[in-house]
């Protein structure tokens, strides 16, 4: 048995482990055409074992197409090597405003508790795609970071306490630190935060060994609208005072639509504006 509750065929793991082919040339359609059997909505779950993680991945979007696309691509066949029970959840931020990474997480993680029993959940950024089967996309005894080996930082952890790019949290874990703050509007610090809540709720964070989680973070410019927030550092030297009133339990949204799609659940949201 893996971590999953599922056996995964020793022969194929072998096959599979390794490098893995990201591929970036793809077309959304070719992706559906070899995703056909998938249920509207982008949720799959293996045929033959009862995965203990119901896992949905949320991704925070506005405007990156072609790397969604990518990421659909890789990461069907990916998560369905490993066994898994998963949906995706694309929480798209509607209107102009400031790109809020983090509320859009909370509103991802609130939709989708209210569509399966989901107890594991992992919020990924849309350009970052794991290099190597072996890498397994679940949720482990403690909120787990696993973007901490990317191509983009020649495989090294940019600084010790980092918690950007995909981290991974059970239900009760997330539930723990109240979510993300709200209260981040712009480019940068929401992770930091995140990391001083999970401090402060007496948790440690774990890695998976950098050679597995190698991954590939696809370059590109800064967006507009997602200037960096020069008002970070106050809200993280106060996130274990602030947790408990700020995050899911204070979370306010208005969700536009709710559509799914062949291979992903968008939600698109309205999240108000910085006060
Ligand atoms: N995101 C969007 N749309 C946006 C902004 C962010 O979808 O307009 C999402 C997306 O999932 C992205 C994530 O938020 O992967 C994180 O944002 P980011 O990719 O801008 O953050 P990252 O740290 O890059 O990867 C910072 C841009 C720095 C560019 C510097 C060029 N040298
Ligand atoms: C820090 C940011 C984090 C970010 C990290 C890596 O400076 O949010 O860089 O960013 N913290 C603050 O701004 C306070 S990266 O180089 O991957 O774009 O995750």
């Amino acid at each position: 048995m893996d971590e999953s509750g599922c056996r995964i065929h020793n022969r194929l793991w072998r096959r599979e482990s390794g490098p893995y082919n990201i591929e970036v040339n793809v077309t959304l359609e070719e992706t559906i055409i070899e995703n056909a059997y998938l249920p509207l909505g982008g949720h799959s779950k293996p045929e033959n074992c009862t995965a203990l993680q119901k896992i949905a991945i949320v991704i925070p979007f506005r405007n990156r197409e072609p790397h969604l696309k990518i990421w659909l691509y890789n990461m069907h066949p990916f998560l369905q090597k490993q066994q898994a029970d998963y949906g995706i959840y694309v929480v798209e931020q509607h209107g102009e405003s400031k790109f809020n990474r983090a509320k859009l997480m909370n509103v991802g993680f609130s939709e989708a508790i209210k569509e399966y029993d989901y107890n594991c959940f992992i919020f990924s950024d849309v350009d970052i795609i794991p290099m190597d089967q072996r890498n397994l996309y679940r949720c482990s005894t403690n909120p787990k970071h696993m973007a901490n080996s990317l191509d983009k930082f020649n495989f090294r952890l940019l600084y010790q306490t980092l918690f950007g790019g995909i981290v991974a949290f059970t239900k009760e874990q997330f539930l723990k630190v109240n979510g993300f703050s709200n209260m981040f509007w712009g480019w940068g610090g929401e992770d930091d935060e995140l990391y001083e809540r999970v401090i402060a709720a007496k948790m440690k964070i774990e890695r998976p060994n950098p050679k597995i989680s190698k991954s590939k973070a696809i370059l590109h410019v800064r967006d507009v609208g997602n200037e960096r927030n020069r008002k970070s550092i106050p809200l993280i030297k106060k996130a274990g005072i602030r947790m408990h009133r700020d995050g899911l339990s204070s979370l306010n949204y208005t969700i536009i639509s709710t559509t799914k799609h062949r291979l992903y659940t968008k939600v698109t949201v309205d999240i108000g504006h910085p006060e």
